[in-house]
């Protein structure tokens, strides 16, 4: 059976990474495959975010340095709610160096990244040496890797072979890089002696109800069209929540969409 049509639980097994089973479960325990993308500036909103929304979500992805009164308590913070919520927290930091200069900005600096993010991003386009540089730091904390393998944006350059070559990357380090950034499931030529694909997520940002883009390059499409049709497994949601008047209730709306995509895509009636 294709991966994608198996259930996010029957999956979890065949990753050695225990950050991708863990959100594969739980993505089945909440009952949600939403993610949000907190992209607000202060401390407070981050938290607030964090804590109205943490019951409708499976991942809160952060952008931690576009906010402004950043300080530790801050991070003390929300572990704890992702805690209580059951949520597990990505921080979008979209590496791009070579392997010796990632894993200090990766560890080090104001953020210390390693300490409190389960998952990571980086763009495999410096090649190998990325991951590996990364998986020194991200692999003793049993953290997982997601390889960019596309984007939402109008004109990405992360399209056909460079995308391929995304995948090829990931199956070389399935003990850390647990899937993609990406628009669809990937098929690519099995290497030589891969007797069938490698499980990985995929998980999808340019997810909008409302707009069908924004005023630079962002392009949006539905839940289903990203779960059903493009066979991806989280939805990640921006400002199509917290730009909202009542972002919980579009987060219930968002939520169920994509849980119903998810049912249908198994062959579950409704
Ligand atoms: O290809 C991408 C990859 C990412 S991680 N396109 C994206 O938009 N993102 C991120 O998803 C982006 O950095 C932002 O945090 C979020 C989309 O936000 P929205 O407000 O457009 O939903």
């Amino acid at each position: 059976m294709p991966h994608h049509k198996s259930s996010y639980t029957a999956r979890a097994a065949s990753f050695k990474n225990p950050t991708a089973s863990r959100l594969l479960k739980l993505m089945d325990e909440k009952q949600t495959n939403l993610s949000i993308a907190a992209d607000v500036t202060t401390k407070a909103e981050l938290l607030k975010l964090a804590d109205v929304l943490g019951p409708y979500i499976c991942v809160f992805k952060t952008h931690i340095d576009i906010v402004t009164d950043f300080d530790q308590d801050l991070i003390k913070q929300l572990e704890a709610l992702a805690q209580k919520h059951n949520f597990l927290i990505f921080e979008d930091r979209k590496f791009a160096d070579i392997g010796n200069t990632v894993k200090h900005q990766y560890s080090q600096g104001v953020y210390h990244i390693a300490s409190w993010s389960d998952i990571t991003n980086a763009h495999p386009l410096p090649g190998e040496g990325i991951i590996k540089g990364l998986k020194e730091v991200g692999l003793p904390l049993s953290r997982g890797l997601l390889l960019l393998a596309e984007m939402s944006s109008a004109g990405s350059l992360a399209k056909g072979a460079y995308s391929e070559e995304a995948v090829r990357m990931a199956r070389r380090n399935r003990d850390f890089v647990i899937g993609f950034i990406g628009q669809r499931r990937l098929s690519v030529p099995l290497d030589a002696g891969q007797e069938q694909e490698d499980d990985f997520l995929y998980l999808t940002p340019g997810v909008s109800m409302a707009q069908p883009g924004d005023s630079l390059g962002q392009q949006y499409r539905s839940p289903e069209q990203v779960i059903l049709e493009s066979e991806c497994d989280v939805i990640i949601v921006g400002r199509g929540i917290y730009g909202a008047a009542d972002p919980v209730a579009k987060a219930t709306e968002y939520r169920e969409a994509g849980w119903a995509a998810y049912q249908k895509r198994l062959g579950v009636s409704q």
